[in-house]
């Protein structure tokens, strides 16, 4: 690999970032360089905007014939293997060799079952000096939620969770405050929330970076959330919630723009009143304890085209989630409080070793307000 490879592929990775509406279609971004004289330029540059629009390398062709450039004999950064497949559009790795394009640099292989290294054999086919991978972490992260998908179909799953300083997410008892008349077990101190309004700003943003947001039918009975990106720009994703037995109520907020309902029982009355309120009944097989099995869970929501999927539960979904392994990365925010008895982070779970407990990597913490952020990658997170 040349050294000029990975900065023109960094810039391919930045191109890739743009495209936020690409959705259950993977970000790639392309650019393309020609060497002239010794000296190397971009001629074009695109990236993939849209689900069912251009393909990042057909984005940078047009981009380069905007800009009246011939490309015969030039490299292309992608930082996915260029498509080998019709879809709903035609095949990159063709366009490419028919453009005269010489030299393929990718991010990493395309893990879509259709392609999955039928793109670089045409290529290489064709002639075409192909390198990859190139920068293959930072390109793989980009579609995390992808990747997850065609390899293992489920989602990447991020827990998200509020906490105090002694890993409480809810008090032992809350009283119903005056003209409130609310009295739930996971609202909690003086102002209903555990962390500060900027916390809640970023969790809105994160939610709006996500595909689908999960909860437990305990959280939709206590909280009633809305599950919405409002203090955020941005999409809304699908909203999820576990119900086992089918207990959510037709007013639940959750229910408002649409909302997937996972149980275990068929009871016909109940469903139809629950879909006339919005939502959309999907019944599943019961695990050992007799809930969801998370793994069912897990393919339905990606076949609802969820490939980044945020887990806002209470406590007994999140350790539910850390028990079957089927996590990948934790936003934890902890307010500096002490909340005392109550329900907390990891109940449900037990271990008889420390080197069982349930462990990060790749830890970052950073303060937001007066909350502490820590997020890493849950041990059991297989590679990408
Ligand atoms: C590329 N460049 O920019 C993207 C690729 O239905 P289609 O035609 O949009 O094809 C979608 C599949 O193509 C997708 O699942 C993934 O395998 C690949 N995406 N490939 O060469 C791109 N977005
Ligand atoms: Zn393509």
């Amino acid at each position: 690999m040349k050294s000029a490879d990975e900065y023109y592929m960094r810039r391919a990775l930045s191109l890739a970032w743009r495209g936020a509406a690409t959705n259950p279609n993977p970000r790639v971004g392309c650019v393309l360089v020609k060497e002239t004289g010794g000296v190397a330029r971009v001629v074009g540059e695109g990236y993939h905007a849209k689900y069912g629009g251009p393909h990042a390398e057909v984005a940078a062709l047009a981009d380069a014939a905007r800009r009246g450039e011939n490309v015969r004999g030039s490299t292309a950064y992608v930082t996915l293997e260029p498509c080998s497949h019709f879809g709903k559009t035609p095949p990159c790795a063709p366009r490419l060799i028919n453009e005269g394009i010489t030299r393929v640099i990718a991010g990493t292989e395309d893990p879509n079952p259709k392609v999955r290294g039928g793109g670089f054999g045409v290529l290489r086919e064709a002639g075409i000096e192909v390198v990859a991978p190139c920068l293959e972490k930072e390109c793989k992260w980009l579609n995390r939620g992808f990747f997850r998908y065609n390899t293992l179909n489920r989602p990447w799953v991020t827990l998200k969770a509020a906490a105090s300083l002694d890993g409480k997410m809810a008090l032992a008892e809350t009283k119903a405050r005056e003209g409130k008349g609310r009295s739930s077990a996971l609202r909690t101190i003086t102002g209903d929330r555990i962390t500060g309004d900027r916390a809640l700003d970023l969790v809105h943003h994160m939610r709006s970076e996500h595909d689908g947001i999960l909860i437990g039918v305990g959280t939709a009975l206590a909280d009633d959330p809305e599950l919405t990106t409002r203090r955020a720009c941005g999409k809304s994703p699908l909203r999820i919630v576990l119900d086992t037995r089918l207990s959510l109520p037709t007013s639940a907020r959750v229910l408002r723009d649409g909302c997937l309902v996972l149980t275990c029982v068929d009871d016909v009355e109940k469903k139809k009143a629950l879909e006339d309120a919005g939502a959309e009944i999907c019944t599943l097989p019961p695990d050992k304890t007799g809930r969801v099995d998370l793994d069912a869970a897990l393919s339905v929501i990606a076949e609802h085209g969820v490939r980044l999927l945020m887990v806002e539960g209470g406590p007994i979904v999140l350790s539910a989630f850390m028990k079957a392994e089927l996590c990948d990365s934790l936003a934890l925010f902890t307010a500096t409080s002490i909340m005392g008895e109550g329900a907390g982070l990891g109940d449900g779970l037990r271990f008889g070793f420390m080197g069982d407990v349930v462990k990060l990597r790749d830890v970052r913490v950073r303060r937001v307000g007066d909350d502490i952020l820590t997020e890493g990658i849950f041990r059991c997170s297989p590679a990408l």
